[in-house]
């Protein structure tokens, strides 16, 4: 295609059709977004048009006018970084710019790359129609104009639809309203007025100062206290400074593979393990700063662990509390209702302090709620005020608002809000199935508002246009999404998310502030680096999980771009970078104190009531065992243990954090017994301890403060192969009374020719090669298809009831799958639980896989009910 500067024509228009479209791009929205894709399409020689609803360019610059409105995130970062000849020419005036000079800002770039030509002002997009036979979109204005085009790309921001006021009454209030998303541009003069905001968002916590400055009273409505830290405005602050001067690249490349989309330092400070001192330390620190990135990374666990979160939380409320005068304003100011970072914290300038001033006044509405908008003012449930104003800062319909709002009708006219009604569904958060070359930018599945704007505009943008150029280059006109790529997209959304505590908000991140609004996490919490690693997988795997036709031919790689739970990942990623030795490059010596090192930087697991060590008689010495017990009173049923290790590694204490976690899910006494391992005791020495061990269990369980034959057996791994092995011989030899088995991603064959084997022979902790050694130290090729070796190889009817877990990414898995349905089909009671990306190893990683917790939470929902089940005996 060649260069058409300035054509309003496609420069491809064919596509087999008659008529190609007008223009190859249309943009809605002349932000942050549509200026910077207008520039690269322009530049990559695609035709493009640009409508935006407002008279000139700035999108939420361009509307949010109220006194004090400044962006959050430093303008060292929350800039274009894309031209460096750019940066050279524009220098901010203050570490967190107002909105007039960001206005400027938007305004220089548009003029600088003559944007302005490809932007029709004041035409709102009312909608836009696909059309699947000419592969075009049809797209509608508000002033009657209708252009064809062959991608349509809303760039119209994530906070761009003001919620509507919820109000009751509010229409009849005669006084003046305003909204600080819809600030007038002439300004207001409220000097020596009565006014009420209402809202204390970020829009109202950096307006209230400025209001107050100018207002004869000023009355603040909070129904939810938000976190809120001093923004320190100031010149840019000269560290940031000195490090972009020193190297710009590396600093913007810093910032591009980052969590948040600014250069931070992560730590691995957690809150709980911390001194004081240190917690302390990095509070103040963060404070100081005055950056968002910064408190909401004092401690690496803030987002996860409630316990650390609320040692930050405290810290801002006696901070809070230190400068407010009056106890009982300080208290209602207290945000109580959220963890820290689960509502977006705010950056002021001032704002408790206004609070010390005589003419403001703030009302609790959580005591005294809203109960209507009079013609004077406003009433409460306990007082009536009159004003000369009122300042709505109610928020935003974040993130789907916009989308939504315009009538987007893809294949068959199915429209996106119809798509979307129980929440958006998006590959990548770009693009939806079912709306072929439709992209959102940082749409809903993006980390967009959780991360610098600047910084994730820019990388859509540029993943757009590149994939744009790919498809010309190949003669491909269409691509969309598939549906196994989208659910898999939004499945890892929802899983990241459901692993920090922002899912327990009622904020505007989980739809909660607009009524009936669908409440799922909507934006991507995984980080900006993950992210864009994610993105730049799928070019590079040649658009995995879209569908790309053209006069070029038809391709798809189906897939799911990001299948492993995300915190298995991160525990993934941090092993390879290790670079550890394979455990099967070791002696069995070496294997066992590599594995004790590695165990004693773990944690611990939760508390239990008490933990007591023992031995048993085995039938070649004494079996050691830990007895983990509940706090709970008991007698109490008992769980019989056995380790994993792959028959050669490990003891009663190797899976102590596993053990405990069982022990308090299950309420029941835990007793991880020790067994003799190979290639010093080869098989089937290891069962027949394990055997030793059930019989003793059984016939003390009174002594361990056990309920008499109320006794499962579990393992994990090799462990779960005893439990297998020792089942079948207690029915066979009838007795003890065993209720039920859990097998844990068990190991019940000697095959090692599944498919899973295959699949994960590498990569995910227990290898294929390591699966092999274990085989080879503990059993003879000849004994290897002995039921005592291979349980699923044995009789499996008259068994009792099993649970069965298997990890999708473990070599092991089949083996697990074909052991449930084996017995199933022999008439044994089976429930298997497919845990969904995780490995062999990340469901025993108690504290440190946090998804893991819930599929242990399902184990020992299933473990209780055997457990408590009567049964006869
Ligand atoms: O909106 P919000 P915002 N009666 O939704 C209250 C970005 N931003 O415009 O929490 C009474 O946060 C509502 O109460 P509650 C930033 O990402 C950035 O302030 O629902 N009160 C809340 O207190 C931010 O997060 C900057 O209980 C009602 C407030 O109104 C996002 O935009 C500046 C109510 C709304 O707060 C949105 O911020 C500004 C009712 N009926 C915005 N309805 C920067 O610094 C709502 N509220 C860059």
């Amino acid at each position: 295609m060649s260069h058409t500067r300035g054509a309003r024509v496609a420069a491809d228009g064919n596509n087999g059709t008659s008529a190609g479209p007008q223009v190859d791009v249309v943009v809605v929205g002349a932000g942050f977004s549509g200026l910077y894709l207008l520039h690269r399409l322009r530049a990559e020689g695609f035709s493009v048009r640009v409508f935006e609803a407002a008279s000139d360019v700035g999108g939420t610059w361009f509307w949010n006018r109220y006194p004090g409105a400044r962006c959050d995130i430093p303008t060292t970062d929350y800039t274009f970084g894309f031209d460096p000849e750019l940066e050279r020419e524009w220098t901010w005036s203050e570490k967190y710019a107002t909105q007039p000079e960001i206005l400027r800002y938007l305004q220089f770039v548009t003029d600088r790359y003559d944007l302005r030509r490809d932007i029709t002002f004041d035409a709102r997009v009312e909608g836009a129609e696909w059309d699947d036979k000419t592969g075009l979109w049809a797209v509608r204005t508000s002033t009657g104009e209708t252009v064809s085009c062959r991608y349509y790309v809303m760039a119209t921001g994530c906070l761009s639809v003001p919620k509507a006021p919820d109000i009751e009454g509010a229409p009849r209030f005669a006084g003046e309203v305003y909204f600080t998303s819809r600030w007038p541009h002439e300004g207001v003069d409220l000097t020596g007025k009565r006014v009420a905001v209402v809202g204390t968002g970020s829009s109202g916590i950096q307006s209230i100062p400025l209001i107050a400055q100018q207002a004869a009273q000023l009355t603040v409505f909070q129904r939810t206290p938000n976190f809120s830290i001093p923004a320190h405005n100031s010149p840019a602050p000269a560290d940031r400074l000195g490090r972009l001067a020193a190297d710009r690249d590396a600093y913007r490349t810093a910032g591009k593979w980052s969590r948040g989309g600014v250069p931070m330092e992560a730590t691995d400070i957690l809150g709980g393990t911390a001194s004081e001192d240190v917690r302390r330390e990095r509070f103040e620190a963060a404070w100081e700063a005055g950056e968002l990135f910064a408190i909401l990374g004092v401690f690496a666990d803030q987002g996860v662990d409630p316990a650390s979160n609320e040692i930050v939380s405290e810290m801002i409320r006696e901070k809070l509390r230190s400068i407010v005068d009056d106890p009982e304003t300080a208290e209602a100011l207290c945000p109580k209702d959220h963890y820290l970072g689960t509502k977006r914290p705010c950056l002021d300038s001032g704002y408790y302090a206004t609070f010390n001033l005589p003419h403001v006044r703030l009302v609790d509405l959580r005591k005294s709620p809203i109960t209507t908008i009079t013609e004077a003012g406003i009433d409460t449930a306990g007082e009536s005020y009159e004003f000369d104003a009122i300042v709505y800062a109610t928020g935003f319909d974040a993130m789907t608002g916009a989308l939504v709002g315009v009538d987007v009708a893809g294949r068959g006219g199915v429209t996106l809000k119809e798509k979307w009604a129980d929440g958006p569904s998006t590959y990548l958060g770009l693009t939806t199935a079912g709306f072929p070359n439709f992209f959102a930018l940082t749409g809903p599945g993006s980390p967009s508002v959780l991360s610098n704007m600047a910084v994730s505009i820019e990388q859509h943008v540029d993943w757009v246009t590149d994939s744009l150029v790919d498809l010309r280059a190949t003669g491909m006109t269409r691509i969309e999404p598939t549906l196994l790529a989208e659910d898999g997209w939004n499945q890892h959304v929802a899983d990241c998310a459901a692993i920090t505590l922002h899912p327990t908000a009622n904020s505007w991140y989980m739809g909660a502030n607009v009524p009936g609004k669908p409440r799922v996490f909507y934006p991507y919490i995984g980080g900006v680096d993950n992210y864009r690693a994610a993105c730049d997988e799928v070019r590079a795997r040649d658009y995995l999980g879209f569908r790309l036709s053209g006069p070029g031919g038809e391709q798809c790689h189906d897939g799911v771009v990001r299948r492993l739970q995300p915190d298995v990942a991160m525990v993934l990623s941090a092993m390879a970078q290790m670079e550890l030795p394979p455990l099967e490059s070791m002696s069995p010596p070496e294997a066992r104190a590599f594995m004790e090192m590695s165990a004693g930087m773990r944690p611990p697991g939760p508390d239990v009531g008490e933990v007591v060590d023992g031995v048993l008689p085995g039938p070649a010495g004494e079996l050691e065992y830990r007895l983990f017990r509940p706090a709970s009173p008991g007698p109490h049923p008992v769980v019989l243990y056995f380790h994993g290790g792959g028959w050669v590694l490990g003891d009663q204490v190797s899976d102590e954090p596993l053990c405990r976690d069982l022990c308090v899910r299950t309420d029941a006494v835990v007793v991880s017994v020790n067994y003799r391992h190979a290639p010093e005791a080869r098989c089937p020495a290891a069962a027949e301890d394990a055997w030793a061990a059930l019989q003793w269990v059984g016939a003390h369980a009174i002594e361990l403060g056990g309920i008499p034959d109320d006794l499962v057996l579990a393992g994990w791994s090799a462990g779960a192969n005893l439990v297998a092995v020792v089942t079948q011989r207690a029915r066979d030899e009838g007795g003890p009374v065993v209720r039920g088995q859990l097998l844990l991603t068990p190991a019940t064959d000697s095959s090692m020719d599944t498919g899973s084997f295959e699949e994960n022979a590498d990569g995910y902790v227990l290898t294929a090669p390591l699966m092999r050694w274990f085989w080879d130290h503990y059993c003879d090729p000849g004994q290897r298809t002995e039921p005592t070796a291979a349980p699923l190889r044995g009789r499996l009817d008259g068994l009792p009831p099993a649970i069965v877990v298997t990890a999708e990414f473990d070599p092991l898995r089949d083996e697990g799958i074909a052991y449930a349905e084996a017995l199933r089909a022999a008439g044994v009671p089976v429930e298997h639980l497919a845990a969904r990306g995780h490995t062999h190893t990340s469901l025993t990683m108690v504290g440190v896989v946090l998804s893991g917790a819930r599929v242990r939470e399902e184990i020992a929902l299933r473990l209780g009910a055997l457990l408590r089940e009567p049964v006869e005996v």
